[in-house]
């Protein structure tokens, strides 16, 4: 496939995940790799009526599926077995779920501020009530997203709903961006940028002790898995890799290459799951997207946060 050909059918694969115009979610099934995907196919699908199409994540209820927590009481640093349903059309919990990336649910959570960073994969415990023992280490508001295909729901969903950990809030500054971003003895080194509207090529470089690696294992069916939450409203983006483990032509590191569309200019967090020897560790980034934006100086480097749960 050349490159033209392979841009187009990203872009049109991503015009379906972001929603850009609806209805080409359904024109897209033949070159649909994001639909055929699943769990690329995260955002805001308006269904069969036209207009404007919100971003994923934004929304704790779409096309009759709403996330349903069921546990309220949440401690910062105190273990919790979180527990939550998603209710169908009908209100009732639902048993039913195409998998998306090997997996039925997932599960991502964020602190208000974009700190925090978690990809967890809850269990199914019976009677389509999902648990998972999180641990919110600092008070605040965390935004709960889930990626899952519903029986019944004409394509994979991301809702999203606040869950507070009580108590006394300071939010961290974003940290400015930066191109380079360090975790657990790896560097990741970012290249390309975000065009608000248009699919955006990144590509992700890993490398540990100054060398490339080069033996990235398949993490959820993938090199790479890459989620963008926007700073402001924490709309979400999950985006995979171009290639995956197996396809005869993507290698297994250092470079993980990624085509993003972010809705809007402003500015991004993007985090980067990647696993090796064994592990999955989370590379995060700060991304302004779009000539107006700017990131106030905050005079603080990249993994400020430096929360990693994995
Ligand atoms: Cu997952």
């Amino acid at each position: 496939m050349n490159t033209a050909t392979k841009l187009g059918a990203y872009v049109v694969g991503l015009a379906a995940v972001f929603g850009g115009a609806a209805g080409i979610g359904t024109a897209a099934g033949p070159v649909g790799k994001a639909d055929e995907g699943g769990h690329g196919s995260h955002g805001g699908h308006g269904g069969t009526t036209a207009g404007p199409v919100l971003p994923g994540g934004l929304q704790v209820s779409q096309d009759g599926f709403t996330l349903h927590p069921r546990t309220t009481d949440v401690r910062p640093g105190v273990p919790t077995d979180f527990r939550f349903t998603i209710d169908g059309p009908d209100g009732k919990p639902v048993t039913r779920f195409t998998p998306l990336h090997g997996k039925r649910l997932h599960l991502i959570i964020a602190r208000r501020d974009l700190s925090g960073f978690q990809h967890l994969h809850p269990t199914e415990i019976g009677g389509g009530v999902w648990e998972v023992a999180v641990v919110l280490p600092k008070a605040g508001a965390y935004r709960f997203f889930t990626d899952v295909r519903p029986e019944g729901a004409k394509e994979a969903l991301t809702l999203g709903v606040d869950v507070a950990a009580a108590g006394d809030y300071r939010p961290v500054p974003l940290p400015r961006p930066e191109q380079v971003a360090k975790v657990d003895g790896y560097e990741v080194k970012l290249a390309g940028a975000l065009t608000p509207g248009k699919a955006s090529e990144l590509t992700l470089s890993v490398s540990k002790d100054g060398r490339p690696v080069t033996d990235l294992e398949p993490y959820l069916e993938a090199y790479g898995h890459l989620v963008a939450l926007r700073q402001g409203d924490l709309a979400y983006l999950h985006v995979h890799p171009d290639g995956e483990p197996g396809d005869g032509r993507t290698e297994p590191g250092p470079d993980v290459t990624f085509y993003a569309e972010v809705p809007s200019s402003g500015v991004y967090r993007l985090y980067l799951d990647f696993q090796h020897g064994g592990k999955v560790r989370t590379a995060e980034f700060t991304v302004t997207a779009g000539p107006s934006a700017t990131v106030p100086d905050q005079g603080e480097g990249a993994g400020g946060h430096g929360e990693h749960t994995h």
